[in-house]
């Protein structure tokens, strides 16, 4: 690695979003000393007669949840998207709109209102990835972008701790992915080679920035990382979207998921707040082989349970930075136990 990476101002290049990130390694010069604060207030009951999403309660409305016993999904009674928008399209130059059509879901990843995804077994972590799948299969007959994605923690805007997170779908390719879309098609023309599976092995033989890896999925702190415990999962072999996996995947992303998620809740002892979702090819009859399916994981803490990382002033008016190294944050995240801070605290 590049020595000089650990003292000195650089910027970072992010090859998916041709976007670059300023780190800042000299605020952080003593080695990196995690705070621990005391864990911060979490639902201990199984039920919540006012949750709207826990079985059999009342949503806003007039909708009303069955008693589900793994999954459950439905439409956002709030939706962003609507199926049935008429023609909302404006051309000129400098006032450009176009229609969108869409729905929104939410999926509950399970009854129990206070166990989260790194909490819950194997065998129903598998049942939520399923879930994701089915849900892209069936939206990706009927949308160009079907975005599934989990907002934890009421940091990052998640009203309700019950795990859960959300499916939008729509008929456009949102900001996020058409810059993944440019820039992997452009790596693609120019290398014939898929830019994520060549930066995978280029990192596979660093070794600096992973964090994780099974049979199937590797998960890294990308070289370019914005947020301060940001990682990447994606599969080792080339997948253009989560439908493509098959089960012997599935079950492996569950497990992969579990290993990664007990991690976090272990940096600071608390249910970690992220806003994590999936990128993969979208759903048209074009030729995406130059995609490669990933999840990104975007964490705001930085310091402690309650520190975070704004992304304020000079990254709302310049560009994103950062101070710990994607590599400190690596090293941080490699060092933590697999096995789950609450069962180490019950079995003392
Ligand atoms: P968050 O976790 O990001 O807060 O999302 C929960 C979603 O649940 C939110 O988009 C929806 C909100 O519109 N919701 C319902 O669909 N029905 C309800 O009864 C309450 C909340
Ligand atoms: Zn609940």
């Amino acid at each position: 690695m590049n020595k000089q990476f650990k003292t000195i101002p650089h910027r970072r290049y992010n090859p998916l979003t041709d976007e670059w990130v300023l780190v800042s390694p000299h605020r952080t010069k003593r080695p990196w000393r995690g705070q621990v604060e005391s864990p911060s207030q979490e639902s201990h009951s199984q039920y919540d007669p006012k949750c709207y999403l826990c079985p059999k309660n009342e949503r806003a409305g007039v909708h009303k949840n069955p008693n589900y016993k793994n999954t459950f999904v439905f439409t956002n009674d709030f939706s962003a998207l609507l199926p049935d928008t008429p023609i909302v399209e404006e051309e000129s130059e400098l006032f450009k709109s176009h229609t969108v059509k869409g729905t929104s879901r939410v999926i509950c990843f399970s009854p129990k209102h206070n166990l989260t995804l790194p909490e819950m077994e194997i065998e129903s972590i598998k049942e939520v990835v399923n879930l994701w799948v089915e849900q892209t299969n069936e939206l990706g007959e009927k949308y160009r972008w079907v975005q599934v994605f989990e907002n934890k923690g009421t940091i990052m805007g998640c009203s309700n701790p019950h795990p859960h997170g959300q499916i939008w779908a729509n008929n456009n390719i949102p900001n996020e992915p058409f810059k993944e879309e440019r820039q992997q098609k452009k790596y693609f023309k120019k290398n014939i080679s898929v830019l994520l599976l060549d930066y995978l092995n280029q990192e596979l033989e660093k070794k600096e920035r992973i964090v994780l890896k099974n049979k199937h999925w590797i998960v890294l702190v990308p070289f370019w990382a914005v947020w301060p415990f940001e990682t990447m999962l994606l599969p080792r072999r080339h997948v253009l979207r989560l439908t493509d996996l098959t089960s012997n995947e599935k079950t492996s992303l569950a497990e992969i998921l579990k290993r990664h998620l007990i991690k976090y809740d272990n940096i600071f002892k608390i249910s970690f707040p992220y806003t994590m979702g999936w990128h993969g090819a979208p759903f048209d009859d074009k030729d995406y082989s130059h995609w490669q399916l990933h999840a990104h994981f975007y964490p705001p803490l930085l310091r402690s349970a309650t520190i975070k990382k704004f992304m304020v002033g000079y990254e709302m008016l310049s560009e994103a930075q950062r101070d710990i190294t994607a590599e400190q944050a690596a090293e941080k995240l490699k060092s933590l136990s697999e096995i789950h801070y609450k069962k180490i605290e019950r079995s003392k």
